[in-house]
């Protein structure tokens, strides 16, 4: 299914924890969709983009078959597909393009309360269940224990009381899943976040473009959800100890004020939040009129 192709197809779990945030991202780039969401292929309209709605563990094998060019799934389901050696496999055939920033969690080892835990060495010869093997094979061949993967396709929590594990190994995000199971972390294998993943191969017709800017526009809207611009007037004898007190490090714009040759007008674009004692400090050292707006959009 590699023919030449005018349109994008990006991969999107169907239903479930990353769906609402994938397709809230890809509509704040520009994107919107024809067909309602219980359908697998969904039209874009906007830009040459069409959804795939399909279970999170079918996008690597997908983008790997060339039915679509892009995917967004956790690093963990990427992990797990490329055998537990993660994007730094040889020459791997789905890469990772950019980390998201939701749907953070880690892949842990959680024991029943009662059983205790050191180092890894306390796993040798339990029976561990999991819905990620290789991830788990992967670590107890680093640490050189042998052990038993139970492989479960869901429910691993309650394994340990059902008699069919000693222990778990299973994604954990609030840790509230774990203590409702009287289980207790132990040992993190991975921490994992949502992230757009593509082929290896760029495509070379006219998706090639579509993808450079779609890309684009993800890495504007992930640089701007967190941005925020900051105003402000200072005497110029002030400016330096102002400037040092904006977050990020940003090097600010300058602007005269007409009829004060002591004032400037300040405009920064910061990579984070402005706090209220940041605030303070600036107007303690000298800043007025201070004004932190959200930001909408940015192209570099
Ligand atoms: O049907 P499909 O196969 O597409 O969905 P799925 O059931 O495999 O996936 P889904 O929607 O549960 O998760 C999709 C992705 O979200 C995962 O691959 C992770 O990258 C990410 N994610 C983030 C999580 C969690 N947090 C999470 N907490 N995935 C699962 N969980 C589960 C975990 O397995 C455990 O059962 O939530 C429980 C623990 O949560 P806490 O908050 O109690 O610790
Ligand atoms: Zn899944």
């Amino acid at each position: 299914m590699s023919d030449a192709r005018e349109r994008l197809r990006i991969a999107v779990q169907k239903s479930g924890r990353l769906t609402e945030p994938s397709l809230a991202l890809l509509r704040q780039c520009g994107l919107s969709f024809r067909q309602s969401r219980d359908k697998l292929f969904c039209y874009g309209d906007g830009m040459p983009v069409d959804l795939l709605l399909v279970r999170d563990d079918d996008i690597p094998n997908l983008i790997e078959q060339g039915v679509c060019e892009l995917g967004i799934v956790g690093r963990n389901v990427l992990a797990e597909h490329q055998g537990g050696t993660g994007a730094a496999s040889t020459s791997p055939r789905v890469v990772e393009r950019q980390p998201l920033g939701y749907g953070l969690c880690r892949l842990a080892l959680a024991v029943p309360g009662g059983r205790g835990y050191r180092t890894p060495r306390d796993l040798q010869g339990l029976r561990i269940a999991t819905t990620y093997p290789r991830l788990l094979a992967q670590f107890l061949a680093r640490e050189e224990v042998r052990a038993e993967i139970v492989v479960l396709s869901g429910s691993v929590e309650i394994a340990p009381r059902l008699g069919t594990a000693d222990l778990i190994c299973d994604l954990v995000s609030s840790g509230a899943t774990l203590a409702a199971n009287h289980l207790r972390e132990v040992a993190t294998l991975m921490d994992s976040e949502a992230t757009l993943v593509s082929s290896a191969r760029e495509p070379t017709d006219a998706r090639a473009e579509i993808q450079e800017l779609l890309l684009r526009r993800i890495e504007g809207v992930l640089t701007v959800r967190e941005s925020k611009l900051v105003l402000l007037r200072a005497p110029r004898a002030q400016l330096a100890a102002i400037v040092k007190l904006l977050p990020g490090g940003v090097t600010p714009d300058l602007t005269a004020v007409e009829g004060d040759a002591d004032e400037v007008a300040l405009q920064a674009l910061c990579p984070r939040a402005v706090s209220w004692p940041e605030l303070e400090a600036m107007r303690r050292a000298g800043a007025r009129s201070l004004l932190v707006l959200p930001v909408d959009k940015v192209l570099a």
